[in-house]
């Protein structure tokens, strides 16, 4: 850990993307998904899942509205609770005062403010800051006076409150919303909801920590950990630095706090616990943080987590901590990680499996995971600004995060498998939780709105900053100002990423200014050529330009992108005499609409690959508007023979030859349903 290159994410006001490819994620996410999710969010989509969410801040509002007014003791209704999920009984006519949805709804609110934020420091627009400040206006009147916000407690009895933080999010609702209050904040200057966020951090800094008679326990689902850091930057506030590291460091220790928490709500009950209902793996609380090294458990909670870990292991200099990150990074990617960028091998418990364990139809692979792991790899360039980090950023992003949502903005994966046959999804009960047409909402909608943040906030994944670095991590196009002492220098950037690696950054100052630009060269080009005419060092695969910068220079970056044709560690059974062709940051993968029905039936024709004239050519295609490539390659057919006998002789196949057409991952479905394929059989 060298501090020397520590560095944090430029603020959105300092830049703009305007290239062909982000600018159009983040305008869908802006005038289709914002929109669309506020409806979601206020259950006024015709046909899809309700959200319950804003209803339910409606009736906590109106809870705390009458014990204001009454001025007496907080009374919630006593219902006996009804588990994770409470429905109505009558969907048409809930009961006026009851919480409904998961005990997370809450964080359909602060992701989609989280979102909103974002998209007002770029694009201010007030009409939708008023829609924004009244929902605040509604969130904050839900809170109790004490500072606690959830609404599924605060509807449900508070009496109950932080007596099952291993299921019932109740910290993971804190964690969104001061991710959503913090964003909101920078985005238009308005601390309302940061108010109410620092009000609850406050309520559980009060009554967590290692002091006798307080709570000793820690997030079932991670996020405070490194929501409490952006807290603790955006205010000062040390104790909000203190409760994430308290978080971290509780976790896995002995006794373990759930099962102790499960016993005594067991005991409460009048009953005596025999086994604990969930292993703590699941929940990452198997052992101290320190001395994990393998990711297991809950894909999405795991990177929440270890990105809280990396974050307070560079504002302490905590080395070890940041060994523990360095160690589970390194078992992910070596072991863990789809080439599409996608994490999470299993479904049951949607979760990492073993080592090298990553099938393909099965996969589980959630939005969120992907999006989590973007989380990490930004938080471990921070501290440690090497390229292989950046790799896998990129790959998450330009892959699963934008296959969770189709072109048009206006449907969204969960579930990002590389290989799908619609009649299996539909007819095997295995494959239940993997659908091959996009949904338009979820009634567990974490991930579209996580993109809807993630996309939003991009440039904040692309350039991060040292007082004297500037660092490109992403080639977006559009530009980003940093400030070098008292002068103001603006990088203008040229790209046309993700399908042409050629760049050209501009420099603009109205003086000269002396700092330094780091530039990534990515791990998936073998040439890469930087021109400048500034000093230059390289580290880890960051070309570092130091100097005098004036007005009009320029840096000029070539990123060859050879088509690349991978073969997975032949420990990965699935993917064994199978390859799978990238581009640049681009995983590609085989649909029915371009090949034909029956995927598994094609195989790469080897023998044509060096062919001159046959062998991988890259063909521009258009699909609804969006441009992208396509990459073309000599392939053979298995032939279908009538149907007969299901076994017989073997015999070589006599195979047909065909050209076979891949695109982009994150592309596919968007053409009608059909079969899907990222490795094809060589
Ligand atoms: O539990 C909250 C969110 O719902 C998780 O992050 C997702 O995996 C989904 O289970
Ligand atoms: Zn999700």
């Amino acid at each position: 850990m060298n501090q020397q290159f520590f560095s944090t994410p430029v603020s959105l006001r300092q830049t703009a993307v305007t290239d062909d490819f982000w600018n159009r994620a983040i305008e869908l996410v802006r005038k289709e998904v914002i929109p669309y999710q506020w409806d979601a969010i206020n259950d006024r989509v015709p046909g899809a899942a309700p959200s319950w969410c804003m209803r339910n801040f409606r009736v906590a509002a109106h809870l705390m509205r009458d014990k204001r007014q009454k001025g007496a003791a907080f009374v919630p209704p006593s219902y006996t609770f009804r588990g994770f999920e409470a429905l109505p009984e009558d969907p048409a006519h809930p009961e006026e005062d009851r919480f409904y949805g998961f005990v997370f709804q809450d964080t359909d609110f602060s992701k989609w403010i989280e979102a909103v934020g974002y998209s007002l420091a770029r694009h201010p627009d007030p009409e939708l800051e008023k829609i924004a400040d009244e929902a605040i206006d509604l969130v904050c009147a839900a809170q109790t006076e004490d500072g606690y916000l959830d609404t599924y407690y605060i509807i449900n009895g508070m009496d109950a409150a932080l007596t099952n933080l291993r299921d019932h999010h109740e910290l993971y609702c804190l964690g969104h919303l001061i991710e959503g209050a913090v964003a909101y904040y920078q985005g238009t200057g308005k601390d309302k909801l940061l108010k109410a966020a620092c009000g609850f951090a406050d309520y559980i800094a009060d009554r967590f920590g290692p002091e006798e008679g307080k709570c000793h326990g820690y997030p079932g689902h991670e996020i405070a950990e490194m929501a409490l850091v952006r807290l603790y930057e955006v205010t000062g506030e040390e104790r909000y630095l203190n409760l994430s590291r308290y978080f971290i460091d509780q976790r896995g220790q002995e006794p373990n706090y759930f099962i102790q928490e499960e016993r005594d709500r067991a005991a409460r009950a009048g009953q005596v616990l025999r086994r604990p209902s969930t292993d703590p793996a699941y929940h990452q609380a198997h052992k101290p943080v320190r001395e994990q090294d393998e990711a297991v458990g809950h894909a999405v909670r795991a990177v929440y987590l270890y990105s809280g870990m990396a974050d307070a292991a560079r504002l302490t200099g905590d080395k070890a901590l940041f060994e523990a990150c360095s160690r589970l990074w390194d078992n992910i990617v070596r072991k863990k990680l789809y080439v599409t960028g996608g994490i999470g091998g299993t479904h049951v418990g949607e979760a990492f499996s073993y080592a090298y364990d990553l099938p393909n139809d099965t996969a589980y692979s959630e939005t969120c995971a992907a999006i989590g792991l973007v989380f990490f790899a930004r938080r471990m360039l921070q501290i440690s600004p090497e390229s292989r980090y950046a790799d896998v950023m990129e790959q998450a992003l330009y892959n699963t995060v934008l296959a969770g949502m189709a072109l048009d903005g206006k449907s969204f994966f969960y579930v990002n498998p590389l290989s799908v046959v619609p009649e299996a999804c539909e007819r095997d009960k295995r494959l239940q939780h993997v659908k091959h047409v996009r949904q338009k909402w979820f009634g567990c909608a974490c991930c579209p709105p996580n993109i809807a943040r993630l996309a939003s906030s991009v440039a904040q994944y692309a350039w991060t900053e040292s007082e004297d670095i500037l660092y490109t991590h992403l080639y977006l196009g559009g530009f980003v100002e940093k400030r070098f002492g008292d002068q103001t220098l603006k990088l203008d950037i040229a790209s046309r990423f993700p399908w042409d690696g050629h760049v050209v950054a501009t420099i603009h100052a109205e003086q000269p200014v002396n700092g330094t630009l780091a530039f990534r060269v990515p791990g998936w080009t073998d040439d890469a050529r930087v021109s400048s005419d500034k000093e230059r060092r390289d580290r880890s695969g960051y070309v570092y330009l130091t100097g005098r910068w004036q007005d009009g220079d320029t840096v000029v970056l070539d990123f060859p992108m050879p088509i690349r044709m991978l073969t997975a560690d032949p420990r990965v059974r699935e993917d064994i005499g199978k390859v799978a062709f990238t581009r640049g940051p681009i995983t590609f993968c085989a649909e029915e609409a371009d090949n034909g029905a029956n995927l598994h039936l094609l195989r790469v024709d080897r023998t044509r690959l060096e062919l001159p004239g046959e062998g991988l050519s890259i063909k521009p295609q258009t699909t609804f508007g969006h441009h992208t490539l396509a990459l073309t390659l000599p392939g053979l057919r298995q032939p279908l023979p009538e149907e007969g006998a299901l076994y017989h002789p073997f015999a070589v196949p006599d195979e047909e030859q065909v050209t076979i057409t891949l695109i982009p991952y994150y592309a596919w479905a968007n053409r009608g349903p059909g079969e899907m394929s990222v490795f094809i059989r060589i």
